[in-house]
């Protein structure tokens, strides 16, 4: 079983998508194990954004990130990271497949509305920034049989 960070950047909290990319990802069959509205300040930005630093649209990055409530969750599946970076359709949203979230919801690459991880080594480095051991909570869903066969 596989666990990613999934961001609802700023963009989808102020336009009132967070039910929209969350329910996205666990009509799926994503299994929350994690969830929270924060800020992210400058320095949990850099952390985050560090493999980014000093590319040309890093600051703008910073700022877009930082500029209001995000919501954070932890997602647990089969494949949970492929998935939801499938889910979640091509970085720059003009170029993303219509039916993913970027594509449907989104138009500039400077708002693309959700961050999800790339590897299992980002997943983990990004859920240990975001998430005490304590804030995730493994449980059973009884649905589970019949959504990973
Ligand atoms: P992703 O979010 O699909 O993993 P990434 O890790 O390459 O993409 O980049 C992180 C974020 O940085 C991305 O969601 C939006 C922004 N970004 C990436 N490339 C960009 C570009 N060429 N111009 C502006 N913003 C960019
Ligand atoms: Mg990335």
């Amino acid at each position: 079983m596989e666990r990613t960070l999934v961001i609802v950047k700023p963009d989808g909290v102020q336009r009132g998508l967070v039910g929209t990319i969350i329910g996205r990802l666990e009509a799926r069959g994503l299994k929350i194990v994690g969830m929270k509205l924060m800020q992210i300040d400058r320095a949990l930005a850099e952390r985050h954004y560090a493999v980014h630093k000093g590319k040309p649209f890093y600051e703008g990055l910073l700022d877009y990130i930082t500029s209001g409530p995000v919501v954070v969750a932890v997602l647990e599946g089969p494949g949970a990271i492929e998935l939801v970076r499938q889910t979640m359709g091509a970085t720059r949203p003009s170029a993303a497949q219509p039916g993913t979230i970027r594509a449907d919801y989104a138009i500039d690459v400077g708002r693309n509305l959700v961050h999800g991880s790339d590897s299992p080594e980002t997943a983990r480095f990004e859920i240990g920034l975001f998430f005490r051991e304590d804030e995730l909570v493994s449980w059973q869903r009884d649905v589970d049989r019949w959504i990973y066969g």
